[in-house]
């Protein structure tokens, strides 16, 4: 039988799975060539990689629907779900305006459309009770629903296609090795400080504290009417509940950013027929749509739906394209009774373009920052971050890392700290160090050496043994117990707010990243920073539902980024970047792991090993220590 991944494969593209799923029918039944597709995606959107988007343009253009042969469909999924599906997808600019109990079913269909599809990390819980299987239990979901068994030569071998339509072998776990472990987990790496080094910053006290941690926030379940628990039901309610506390925080922060005024509820346009004056609204983005005279929203608050029509010919008809699915936006227009809002302006949550200066310091003080260390992986550059533990220990290259080595009073970890186990499917293959427990071990043992007056936070990413969806309380304690043994370190969620000296930190691994990347038009991995700005500009780390990044279900939204900061950390992508923005500063911290197989083949291009340093005072960057030289893999 023909298989759309392997011939793919063999011509260098990739898929992804649900996109596999869409397409793979249809190809079996040889409804369309290979040929064809390559065609329509390096034509029509000139990517190598065939996601949802370029299915649904392909079978579009071919005439096909989505198949509804029932194994394709996920079986708790009811039927009004997929009408809700087809309907979402017809082109047309009728607008609903039913309110009351209409509009909270509209919500909940959007919720449910979201669980059923969009939380991995909610999937995985329920795999590993279900199963107990380790492998599962740590991947990130969307590998084992997928997952194949294949007797060959009476042999059980397990495969699953990755995130990118990669088919992949899962290895078994292998058998523990009794006695000494065939690696180092850097037990005996102890770095003695420089003869003499008596740093500034070891006589400073430490003038930081976090302001936000995820931990601290006390979320309330709601409640399911059916005592006798649906889960569901819990899951599709705090969905919902989530979904109007984003709304609640970007409207508070629209209104002040903006100074707008006269903001009307959607539900009540239908009173606002005789006006001449513009109104404002704000308002979730369900949908968007380009067209030949412009571009058609379709936005929701907590009491409407309205289709939004902004021209061509408007001026803020290019910032269209920086909104991302499920953000929220303002426009300010007039209602016309055939049921549409035409906009004459757009505006984004943004930040002001002024601010207060914050008085100086009294001495200065810098902050190194850094992510994406994947201790474990064969690509972990060691020789070099070992090179980095001793330039903390006074080890320097010149007069200018001597001051800066002087002043240095904390470090930042944003993420990614270990590699993982069964992270993605034959990370096996790669990894130096195959278990977390030892994963962890070998990193505390590195950040030991780190001088105890240089205080600490350290928070997860993806790689992390933490909770998939964001945010991110935490680490498990069970597997990143090392960590909380060592001395002046804070572990921090994903995302956080820090202040250090008067100066506010928003530190997060940076996942959101790829919701820009491939949605807003020239933004890339290449340079994260680019689409770090349109993260801050809709104020939000991570907006979109159900494409690359799962969102738990929590009835708060804590990726909603409600304080203007100074300074802004990403990693995730692994790529050194930085810019102004508003007179925020933003860096994306690198990584210290070389390219790994994955990231040729996609093109991601690492820049390892180098460590940017921010002057607290200006929150910028005051220099790179360049430890690349080391990292030879
Ligand atoms: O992510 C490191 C980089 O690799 C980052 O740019 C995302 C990219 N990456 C990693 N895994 C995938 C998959 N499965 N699809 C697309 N892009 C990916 P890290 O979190 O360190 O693995
Ligand atoms: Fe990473
Ligand atoms: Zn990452």
């Amino acid at each position: 039988m023909k298989n759309l991944v392997e011939d793919l494969l063999k011509n260098n593209y990739l898929i992804t799975p649900t996109a596999y799923y869409e397409l793979a029918p249809h190809y079996e039944g040889d409804a369309f060539s290979l040929a064809e597709l390559i065609k329509f995606a390096k034509g029509e959107f000139d990517t190598f990689i065939i996601d949802e988007k370029v299915v649904s343009a392909f079978l579009k253009s071919k005439g096909l629907g989505v198949p509804l042969e029932k194994e394709l469909q996920p079986p708790e999924e009811p039927q009004e779900l997929i009408e809700e599906k087809a309907v979402e997808s017809e082109p047309n600019v009728e607008v609903s305006t039913e309110l009351g109990e209409e509009v909270q079913k509209h919500v909940e269909i959007k919720a449910i459309h979201e669980e059923s599809h969009e939380t991995p990390g909610a999937a995985v819980e329920v795999s590993v009770d279900e199963f107990g299987n380790g492998e599962s239990s740590i991947s990130n979901g969307a590998f084992t629903s997928n997952g194949s068994d294949e007797e060959e030569n009476g042999v059980l071998s397990k495969s699953a296609y990755s995130e990118y339509g990669v088919l992949v072998t899962l290895e078994e776990e292998p058998p523990e090795e009794i006695g000494k472990k065939s690696y180092s987990v850097y037990e005996d790496f102890k770095v003695v400080p420089r003869e003499g080094f008596a740093p500034r910053a070891a006589g400073m006290e430490s003038h930081a504290r976090v302001l936000f941690d995820v931990k601290d926030v006390k979320l309330t379940p709601p409640k399911a009417k059916n005592a006798n628990g649906k889960e569901g039901e819990i899951v599709i309610k705090s969905y919902s509940l989530l979904f109007r506390s984003r709304l609640r925080k970007m409207r508070k922060i629209i209104r002040n950013t903006h100074e707008l005024r006269g903001v009307v509820d959607i539900g009540r346009l239908g009173y606002t027929g005789g006006y001449d004056d513009e109104i404002v609204i704000i308002g979730l983005v369900n949908s968007k749509r380009e067209t030949r005279k412009g571009f058609i929203f379709e936005i929701e608050d907590a009491t409407g739906v309205i289709k939004v029509f902004i021209g061509r010919d408007k001026e803020d008809y290019k910032k269209a394209f920086e909104v991302l699915p499920d953000s929220v936006i303002a426009f300010s227009g007039v209602y016309s009774k055939k049921g549409i809002f035409f906009a004459n302006r757009m505006f984004l949550p943004d930040v002001p373009i002024y601010r207060k200066e914050k008085p100086p310091l009294e001495e200065k003080v810098y902050a190194a920052v850094i992510s994406d260390i994947h201790v474990g992986s064969d690509k972990f550059c060691e020789k070099a971050f070992m090179k980095f533990m001793e330039w903390l220990n006074g080890y320097v290259g010149s007069r200018e890392e001597e001051e800066i080595v002087d002043r240095l009073k904390y470090l930042i970890i944003a993420g990614d700290v270990v590699d993982g186990v069964g992270i993605y499917p034959g990370q096996y293959n790669e990894l130096e160090i195959p278990d977390v427990f030892d994963q962890y071990e070998a990193l505390a043992n590195l950040l030991d050496n780190v001088p105890k007056h240089i205080q600490m936070f350290i928070g997860p990413g993806n790689h992390d043994a933490a909770r998939t969806a964001l945010p991110q309380p935490g680490f498990y304690d069970e597997y990143a117990y090392p960590l909380y043994r060592l001395k002046n370190t804070i572990i921090i969620s994903n995302p956080a707010l820090l202040d250090l000296h008067g100066r506010k930190f928003l530190i997060a691994h940076g996942r959101g990243i790829e919701d820009v990347v491939g949605n807003v038009p020239k933004t890339s991995h290449h340079e994260p920073a680019k689409a770090m700005v349109e993260l801050l500009k809709l104020r939000h780390l991570a907006p979109t539902f159900g494409e690359k990044v799962p969102i738990a279900p929590d009835p708060e939204d804590l990726l909603v980024i409600e304080d203007v900061p100074d300074f802004v950390q990403m990693g995730h992508v692994h790529v050194l970047d930085y810019r102004i923005y508003n007179g925020v500063f933003l860096l994306n911290s690198a990584t210290w792991q070389a390219q790994t197989e994955f990231q040729k083949m996609v093109n991601i291009v690492p820049t390892p090993a180098k460590v940017p340093i921010i002057d607290v005072e200006t929150a910028r960057l005051k220099t790179v220590i360049d430890f690349s030289k080391w990292c030879e893999v």
